[in-house]
């Protein structure tokens, strides 16, 4: 699984985060640097560089990931006002290639403003 991003170097326990769950599929880390007050992202541990890149021996891991963020959210408790954001790609303002997906909570959301 080794891979040369910031978040593979994570997931091999060679550099340090804060760490809110993780089982064989994915971990759940706290972001460095929180646009909300509950801001965490969710890692697979197969390193897809961007969503756009998945493919049909990704699906029950993107279904896993999707079920993850549920219980996540129930864990922390946002499970009824969560926003959940992909990035994909830097036009649409990935930075870090190996996919993630951001979970916000505890902020208004602006339902007009994605
Ligand atoms: P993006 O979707 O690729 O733009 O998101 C990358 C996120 O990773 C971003 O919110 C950063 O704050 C976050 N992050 C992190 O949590 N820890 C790190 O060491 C680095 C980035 I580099």
């Amino acid at each position: 699984m080794a891979e040369d991003t910031i978040f593979g170097k994570i997931i091999n326990g060679d550099i340090p985060a804060e760490k809110l769950f993780e089982d064989e599929h994915c971990i759940c880390i706290k972001d460095i640097s929180p646009k909300a007050p509950t801001h965490v992202l969710i890692i697979p541990k197969r390193p897809i560089p961007k969503l756009a890149d998945a493919t049909e021996a990704d699906q029950a891991l993107l279904g896993h990931l999707m079920l993850k963020v549920g219980d996540i959210a129930r864990m922390l408790g946002i499970d009824d006002a969560f926003r959940l954001i992909v990035n994909n790609g830097e036009g649409g303002g990935q930075t870090v290639f190996h996919l993630h997906m951001h979970l916000l909570g505890n902020k208004e959301f602006d339902e007009s403003q994605l």
